[in-house]
């Protein structure tokens, strides 16, 4: 650990540190790098740049200050229990999260957790503020944070800001029941570019800006005016860093461990795959609805399933609810279906290692992501990159944000079981030749729009030069 400067060019601010702070039992703590596309993305740019992170350090209660780690500037917005529980627990995953998603469940509205929020934004607002060199580039990252780009206008009106929204932005007649709505869209209006996964989310937002607020259409339909500015929107899908999965799945040690995974398995003739955080908005109800009837009708072949689930948001009541009726449904497929040391579902709560899900990805002739909503779903991305002979097929819903792209999976309504139902019976019964005509144009998509030109067209959309040394 080293002392670091307050000077930073590039700043990217997001709820989370891309390092975890871990109590130990013994009362110690260390930092641990919690890996992800983001940070694997940003990073080039940032050390390049000499860049900082400003986020919170994952545990309540913590009391760090700036450091660099591996070469990176870290600056902890550190969060009280309360903080912890009313703005990101409540009002970012008991009200946002809910709303943005369709209200797939019902949002609670509470004025204390959007106190909180405000709250939490302005003290994200005035770290960041410390934090960037004259004239920096901020890049604001998701729904925990939409009201900081104008908080941070107002401390330094010197800065460029951009802010980029990981989830769908919502149809507007969704959005207009937030009691607080004006001043998410004043909040996001602060920024300079305003980034969603899709078109559709930049049309929403574009719309409500003008109902809601002082901003006025500027004659392009990706521009506002407010307030004597230009603000910019558009939409940029994210993306994996698909080389670096598809060397991993070419590896022999996965090509090893996927064989093994099917010799496990029983070497069923087909393995359904789902890949999820636990989350309500993911629809993992729905494909097991689905198996499960395929099942009792006597049309799933010698099949085998896999759903592996991440624990998440575990505190939160609508979470809880959802991880006991998907084990319930769990118990009641294999009692009914399985053979004594034959499962015909397999079900991990468990977050595994990227080389262990690489395999996993491998040795699945049928992935199933059947979201009721999802901003984009990098796990259908992530299943193309590990394909590497071209087989295998991708049953996707069509309210994910990948859908766009990836128009050679077979679609799915996954509000309509029977649809779903008929794609995973086809996706069974693909024929080779059409299987892999599906997933190589499937793959062209992938490999060619990797995360790194995400983040790269967004940055350029904002006017930050690429240094010389980017990668
Ligand atoms: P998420 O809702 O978290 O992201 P997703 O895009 O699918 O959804 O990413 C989940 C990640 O977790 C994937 O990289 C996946 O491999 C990993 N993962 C899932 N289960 C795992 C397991 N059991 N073990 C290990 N890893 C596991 C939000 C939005 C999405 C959007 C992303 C990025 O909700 O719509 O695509 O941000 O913008």
């Amino acid at each position: 650990m080293s002392e670091v400067g307050n000077e930073a060019e590039f700043v990217v601010v997001a709820n989370r540190l891309p390092v975890d702070l871990e109590k130990l039992p013994d009362g110690t703590e260390r930092w641990k790098r919690s890996p992800g596309g983001l940070v694997t993305a940003l990073e080039p740019m940032l050390r390049s740049r000499e860049g900082a992170w400003v986020g919170w350090p994952g545990v309540p209660d913590a009391d760090a200050g700036p450091f660099v780690e591996d070469g990176l500037s870290l600056h902890p917005v550190n969060l009280s229990a309360k903080d912890v529980e009313d703005y990101y627990e409540g009002f970012s995953n008991g009200t946002l999260w809910p709303l943005y998603h369709d209200v797939v469940a019902p949002p609670a509205f509470h004025r204390h957790w959007w106190q909180a929020y405000t709250r939490v934004n302005q003290r994200f607002a005035e770290v960041t503020a410390e934090v960037a060199a004259e004239g920096a580039t901020v890049w604001v990252q998701d729904y925990q944070l939409q009201l900081l780009p104008a908080a941070l206008r107002a401390l330094r009106p010197d800065l460029r800001i951009g802010f980029f929204l990981h989830i769908p932005f919502p149809p507007t007649e969704l959005f207009m029941q937030l009691p607080w709505r004006s001043r998410i869209i004043e909040g996001l209006l602060g920024a300079d570019l305003v980034g969603f996964h899709t078109e559709g989310g930049a049309r929403n937002f574009g719309w409500l800006a003008t109902q809601l607020t002082s901003a006025t259409e500027s004659g392009r339909d990706d521009e506002l005016n407010y307030h004597g500015r230009t603000v910019r929107l558009g939409a940029f899908p994210i993306s994996i860093d698909s080389r670096a999965l598809d060397e991993l799945a070419r590896s022999p040690e996965v090509q090893e461990q996927a064989k093994q995974i099917r010799a496990d398995l029983g070497d069923p003739r087909r393995v359904i795959l789902g890949v999820d955080r636990l989350d309500y908005t993911k629809g993992i109800d729905v494909r097991l609805r689905a198996f499960e009837e395929l099942l009792a009708e006597d049309k799933a072949g010698d099949t085998v399933m896999i759903q592996l689930a991440t624990p998440s948001r575990e505190r939160v009541e609508h979470y809880q609810r959802m991880r006991q009726d998907i084990e319930q449904a769990v118990g009641r497929i294999n009692g009914a279906y399985a053979r004594v040391g034959h499962p015909v579902l397999h079900y991990l709560h468990q977050s595994l290692p990227r080389n262990e899900l690489a395999a996993f990805f491998a040795a699945a002739d049928v992935m199933l992501v059947t979201p009721l909503r999802d901003g984009m779903n990098l796990v259908a991305k992530e299943y193309v990159a590990c394909r590497t002979d071209d087989t295998g097929v991708l049953v996707l819903s069509e309210f994910a944000g990948a859908a766009i792209e990836l128009r050679d999976a077979l679609l799915v309504n996954p509000h309509d079981t029977d649809g779903v139902k008929l794609a995973l019976r086809t996706a069974l019964e693909m024929p080779d030749a059409e299987a892999s005509k599906r997933m190589r144009n499937l793959r062209k998509q992938v490999l060619t729009h990797d995360v790194d030109r995400w983040a790269r067209t967004f940055l350029d959309a904002l006017g930050l030069p690429p240094a010389d040394s980017d990668e």
